[in-house]
């Protein structure tokens, strides 16, 4: 052999004895001590982000990945009858269905969505289905349902007896008009302590950072209450909904999902963060680009944006007073915070 195949193949032995006693000590290292050094966190939209928080954080806490505390995560408001904008229990479409749209990333540019998925308790975890077992994106309808159902979801039946009153009372008048902040009258006066309107909408998103420096995110909704029947939102569009890239940041909407989709909302806010916006300026941006193209339209009706920068820093912004997100990281599980807004006088 000569010196110099002998030194070639004494360094790489070098190398990868060294990443083996590495990897060796990583895993030797306790998950509270990595979690604790780290940046890990997870956010989430509205007050019902808290739960979801602290089952994203059951997997952070102990140094496990973002992308399985996002699903775990989004999880707990699928399962939330009370919750009637997310999963099981959700209000119905015009035509009494209850059609759901989910979606999820990583930070490689892995993603899944599902839209107007009918009779699957978790939507979040379809979509995961999708994304891993796949090579496609997105699936819609039937689709999404019979690929649910060949992967061992079991079929129910998604409106619960409430839902379903509040569907018959929705239909004496029939009139179709998106609330703003409408999660806050299902689950009290929320961070910025004020009332609700007509509870129609409000979605999940999340996005956590992991101990070793991953970035995911969810989202997931039954979408605008009384929408006709095939509407799809913004959350399963990837890059309307939810947008994640590992080398900059990720980012997650709720509200009118029409308005997210027309100016690609989630992917903006994590081109802006891209190009040296802090999280809470590019969310600042995002949605001023909205008000600005329809500044009439945008006096009554709300959407919010939630960010995260892969160094952990967190920004929100939305058009109307009440949008709130919750925080969770190794110092305080259950923090929840209003949002600055556009609009800052109460509405009725
Ligand atoms: C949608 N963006 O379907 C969702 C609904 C929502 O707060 O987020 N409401 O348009």
């Amino acid at each position: 052999m000569t010196d110099r195949r002998r030194f070639l193949k004494a360094s790489v032995l070098g190398v990868s004895a060294s990443m083996f006693a590495w990897s060796n000590r990583l895993a030797a290292w306790p998950a509270a001590r990595l979690v604790k050094g780290s940046n890990a966190r997870v956010v989430s939209t509205w007050d019902f982000g808290i739960a979801a928080n602290q089952a994203a954080w059951a997997i952070l806490g102990q140094g496990g990945h973002a992308l399985d505390a996002v699903e775990a995560g989004a999880q707990v408001p699928e399962s939330d009858l009370k919750n009637h904008s997310v999963g099981k229990g959700g209000y119905p479409d015009r035509d009494g269905h209850v059609t759901l749209d989910a979606s999820i990333m990583d930070a490689d540019g892995n993603c899944g969505a599902v839209a107007a998925l009918e009779h699957i308790e978790h939507p979040i975890s379809v979509a995961r289905r999708v994304m891993e077992r796949t090579p496609h994106v997105l699936l819609v309808g039937d689709g999404a349902l019979q690929f649910a159902l060949e992967q061992g979801f079991s079929k129910e039946n998604l409106l619960t007896p409430e839902a379903e009153q509040a569907w018959h009372e929705w239909q004496k008048s029939a009139h179709y008009q998106p609330s703003i902040n409408s999660e806050v009258r299902d689950y009290g006066k929320g961070a910025a302590g004020l009332p609700g309107g007509a509870s129609n909408h409000d979605t999940i998103g999340m996005l956590a950072l992991d101990a070793h420096g991953k970035l995911a995110g969810a989202c997931t909704t039954s979408g605008m209450a009384w929408k006709l029947h095939g509407r799809v939102g913004d959350s399963p569009i990837i890059g309307a909904g939810l947008y994640v890239d590992g080398e900059v940041g990720g980012a997650t909407s709720t509200g009118v999902g029409e308005e997210v989709i027309r100016n690609a909302g989630s992917f903006l806010v994590v081109e802006l963060m891209r190009h040296g916006r802090s999280p809470q300026a590019a969310c600042e941006e995002a949605v001023m680009r909205i008000v600005k193209k329809r500044p009439q339209a945008s006096k009554t009706l709300q959407v919010g944006f939630l960010a995260m920068n892969r160094a952990g820093e967190v920004g929100a912004y939305a058009i109307q007073r009440g949008f709130s997100y919750a925080v969770c990281d190794a110092n305080k599980q259950d923090g929840l915070i209003a949002s600055p807004s556009v609009y800052t006088t109460n509405y009725s």
